[in-house]
């Protein structure tokens, strides 16, 4: 009896729970390139390469290790260009009699993959993905105890089920949970960062990067320069290397920015971490590791340990919980089309400028870019949910829905009503200031408050207040700002509102064709 099993692109993990307790003569597995993955939004040319240079890296792996791996190419000319097409001629290829597949990270392919034993004929076993910390129904069962879904209740949970930075006696390292209060320094004056580890194209990607330029060339963002690992062992290595020359210092200036600096002290594992080349559990006790070493403080490994099992694991079982409903939800009633800019870079924002580029250049974009400028601006400028999600998953390397939607829906845009952050991401041009070096360099004076010079974020701010008081008026967590909203002359929130109005008369909205 043949089992298929087939190996979605971001499912690269030798210890895949299909993989396992089953006998390698009786099975195929079968990965698939096919266009609907980098079509369905058109995404940035250098995650479509990586995905497509990991895969086949990892069937090679697999290969060596003795399984039959069925690869269906994408130049293949019998390629019916989705999964559904490529699982029903595999199946009917190998006379599979069963297939097994772990459950997939998008709800599309789920519907998808729902429906393939009545389309196939074959009876399909879908496991669970036990990557995560934390199961889908786990969380469910977390959520449904709770009325609000705190995130910080839930890493605390986390933390007492993997043990990372727990003492002896059950309590959290150092005495405290989060040591966030020690993570929100400005960056400092001519700091310098350390490089994060790069690699050089193999054949195969250089190969899949022919593919991609010649399939995909009108997809948005820079192609050359590919220099993200592809196979497991690259990205252990990447891992080492930012345990060693970044994560000391991840912490205190995870909220930085700095102009044409595009990680900071970031480490750049999403990519590799979302592909399935290394684990979570694997990235969070390396940096447990080296602080009990002693070779990092607590504050930047609990920082980081607390984004890999706190955030991470969290957004994940949040879009299962909230799918499909969330993914169209707009409780701001945001109507605005997303501006060009968000594709062209074409503002004098230099912190939006900076943002685009990093994203073009790299499909790469570090939190406080992603959540403070472009989230925010998006969000203060009343942008339609759905256009900033379209964008985010199409442009970043490490976006996937079930962590793209819920950082942009949920966390960025607050369009689920608050569901999961009390309070929306909003601030005004004096937060980015604080936080990077780009006002000072910008065209806009970030100290006016309104007028054509001003920095725009200033005026959009108290637009954005203004707009939604009735909302937000009550939230505890708003009440200083709505406290300086009241005390200001009217003729000053006027000023605000005009000046907004004015900016916002000025964004062309994007054309069509780039994200779909
Ligand atoms: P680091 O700053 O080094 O953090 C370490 C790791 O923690 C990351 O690699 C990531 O795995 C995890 N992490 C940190 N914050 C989050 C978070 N909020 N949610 C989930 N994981 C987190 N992350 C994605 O992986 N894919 C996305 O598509 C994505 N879209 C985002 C969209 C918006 C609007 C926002 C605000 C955040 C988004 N994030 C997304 C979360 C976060 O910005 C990225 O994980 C991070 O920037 C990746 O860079 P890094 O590996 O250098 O992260
Ligand atoms: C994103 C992507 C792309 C561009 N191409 C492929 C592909 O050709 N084959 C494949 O198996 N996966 C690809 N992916 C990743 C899938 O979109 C991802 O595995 C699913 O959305 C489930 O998360």
């Amino acid at each position: 009896m043949t089992t298929l099993i087939p190996i979605l692109g971001d499912q690269l993990s030798h210890d895949l729970a299909s993989l396992r307790d089953v006998a390698r003569a009786d099975a195929v597995v079968l990965m698939m390139e096919v266009a609907e993955e980098a079509t369905y939004v058109r995404h940035h040319k250098r995650k479509i390469a990586l995905i497509l240079s990991a895969m086949r890296h990892f069937a090679d792996e697999l290969r060596v290790a003795g399984w039959t791996v069925d690869y269906v190419r994408l130049d293949d000319p019998a390629n019916t260009g989705s999964f559904t097409g490529e699982v029903a001629r595999a199946a009917d290829r190998h006379r599979a009699q069963a297939i097994r597949i772990v459950e997939p990270g998008e709800w599309r392919v789920k519907t998808a993959i729902d429906g393939w034993s009545k389309q196939v004929g074959v009876p399909v076993d879908v496991l669970g993905d036990d990557r995560f910390v934390c199961g889908i129904l786990e969380f469910q069962t977390w959520a449904q105890a709770r009325s609000t879904l705190v995130m910080e209740f839930f890493y605390r949970e986390m933390r007492r089920k993997t043990g990372l930075l727990m003492t002896a006696d059950g309590a959290p390292e150092g005495g405290k949970w989060n040591l966030d209060a020690e993570n929100r320094a400005p960056p400092k004056r001519g700091a310098s960062y350390p490089e994060p580890m790069t690699f050089t194209p193999d054949p195969i990607t250089s190969e899949v990067m022919e593919l991609v330029a010649e399939r995909f060339g009108g997809h948005f963002g820079r192609l050359d320069q590919f220099a993200l690992p592809v196979t497991a062992t690259q990205a252990r290595l990447a891992l080492g290397h930012f345990i060693d020359t970044a994560l000391p210092d991840f912490g205190t200036y995870q909220d930085a920015m700095v102009t044409g600096e595009d990680w900071l002290y970031h480490s750049w594992l999403s990519p590799a971490l979302n592909l399935g080349l290394l684990t979570p559990l694997e990235v969070a006790s390396a940096a447990a590791e080296a602080y009990a070493a002693g070779d990092v403080p607590l504050n930047a490994a609990e920082g980081f340990i607390r984004q890999i099992i706190g955030w991470r694991e969290y957004v994940r079982g949040y879009y299962w919980l909230e799918m499909p409903g969330v993914a169209s939800v707009n409780g701001l009633d945001a109507t605005r089309a997303l501006p060009e800019f968000y594709w062209t870079g074409e503002t004098d924002m230099l912190c939006v400028s900076e943002a685009v580029r990093n994203t073009r250049d790299n499909a790469y974009a570090h939190h406080i870019q992603r959540l403070m400028v472009l989230g925010n601006f998006a969000m203060l400028a009343g942008v339609r949910p759905q256009d900033v999600a379209d964008w985010f998953l199409v442009v970043y390397a490490d976006a996937y829905e079930w962590v793209e939607l819920p950082n942009v829906i949920a966390m960025s845009q607050h369009a689920d009503g608050g569901r999961l952050a009390t309070k929306p991401y909003a601030a005004g041009g004096a937060y980015i200031d604080r936080m990077s070096d780009h006002c000072a360099k910008c065209r806009y004076r970030v100290k006016l408050k309104t007028g054509p010079d001003a920095c725009p974020f200033n005026a959009l701010y108290w637009d954005f207040l203004a707009r939604h008081e009735r909302r937000f008026r009550g939230n505890r967590r708003m009440a200083n700002m709505y406290g300086n909203w009241d005390r200001m002359k009217p003729e000053q929130r006027e000023a605000y509102r005009v000046s907004a109005a004015a900016f916002l008369d000025t964004l062309e909205p994007a054309s069509p064709g780039w994200a779909r």
